[in-house]
């Protein structure tokens, strides 16, 4: 690791970023003994209050945080980053098809892959959380070519963690009992979350659980509609959890281990999902920043048809974006 890592922060005086700066500058993401040089990126509407997000930053006195630069230039932002946290992007507005914010935020991933391609350090990463995650971190990573698709993932994680938490809560164990659960596909109501080869207290979740009509309908209904019923509630979309998704998101691929976790990557035509598209899949860490996909996981025909159903939208919206590409 270089002595100071330059970590990339786009939409950073929005609400996920707000909850996520502080846990980056303290040590949450990249461990206790880390420098973090942030350089942030807004807007310039959302200046002004990227500079108070700045200036709490430094009212927190983290020890191991050494600068932070607030910029409205992605050329600076980029500027040898070793990771790049692509979270800004503009929300859905009244009336809005998916595909209008499609094509809205694909240009802003446009202009942010060919900045990184050309300002970013050799060894970055980059993460996608801006919406539609999956389709903007492909539109990304095809920007350019110096860094290679497996370096850009997009988020599932927050999809995983509620899954992991609703099946320990039905289980009645806790959540650290609950493990290989993994977020198929799309970030979007497609989504197709894993309990059939989920593990709770080393058993097969299904034996656990013993209730296959809430495991293929409730359980998938509640992960896949959480950030509405959170939207409903709350009157804002996620953030807390949804940084604190982002934190386990890159903790998992900077540690080597045998544990499968979730990402979206570039899919090689796994599990039937298209080639090319960026799918959520099961990963083993290998390396820091380096995965390999886990293409042996056995499915039945229930979990085949909602994968088709999943790669297919995924496909769709590369039709729909496809001049950026
Ligand atoms: P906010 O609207 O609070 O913040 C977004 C910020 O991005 C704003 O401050 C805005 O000024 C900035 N921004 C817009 N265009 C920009 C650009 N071109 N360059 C730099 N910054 C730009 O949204 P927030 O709640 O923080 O959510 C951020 C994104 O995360 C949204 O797209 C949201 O849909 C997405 N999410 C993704 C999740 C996932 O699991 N992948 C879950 C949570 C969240 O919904």
């Amino acid at each position: 690791m270089p002595s100071t890592l330059r970590i990339a922060v786009t939409g950073a005086a929005g609400q996920i970023g707000y909850s996520l700066l502080p846990r980056i500058a303290s040590g949450e993401m990249f461990g206790p003994d880390q420098k973090i040089r942030l350089q942030l990126l807004e807007i310039l509407p959302a200046l002004d209050a990227l500079r108070g997000v700045a200036m709490e930053l430094q009212d927190c006195a983290f020890p191991l945080l050494e600068e932070v630069v607030i910029t409205t230039d992605p050329d600076a932002a980029f500027a040898n980053a070793n990771w790049c946290l692509l979270v800004g992007s503009k929300p859905r507005g009244p009336g809005m098809e998916r595909s209008d914010l499609l094509q809205e935020n694909g240009r802003i991933f446009v202009g942010q892959g060919a900045s990184i391609d050309a300002h970013a350090a050799d060894d970055c990463r980059v993460a996608v959380v801006g919406n539609p995650c999956n389709t903007n971190c492909m539109i990304a990573a095809a920007q350019g070519s110096r860094l290679g698709p497996e370096r850009y993932t997009a988020m599932m994680r927050l999809d995983q963690n509620r899954a992991t938490a609703l099946l320990a809560q039905k289980a009645g164990v806790a959540v650290g009992e609950v493990s290989d659960v993994v977020v198929y596909g799309n970030h979007s109501s497609t989504m197709y979350p894993d309990a059939v080869n989920a593990r709770i207290a080393g058993q097969s979740a299904p034996e656990v659980i013993a209730d296959g009509d809430w495991l293929r309908g409730d359980f998938l209904e509640t992960v896949g509609h959480r950030g509405a019923a959170i939207i409903a509630a709350r009157g804002l979309s996620s953030a807390a959890s949804a940084a604190n998704a982002l934190v386990d998101h890159v903790r998992a691929l900077n540690t080597p281990s045998d544990t499968i976790h979730g990402l979206a990557v570039c899919s090689s035509g796994e599990y039937g999902i298209p080639q090319g598209v960026w799918a959520g899949m099961p990963v083993r860490t290998t390396a820091p920043g380096a995965f390999t996909v886990v293409s042996d996981i056995k499915h039945d025909g229930f979990a085949l048809n909602a994968l088709e159903k999943t790669g297919t939208e995924l496909a769709h919206e590369r039709e729909l974006v496809g001049d950026f590409l």
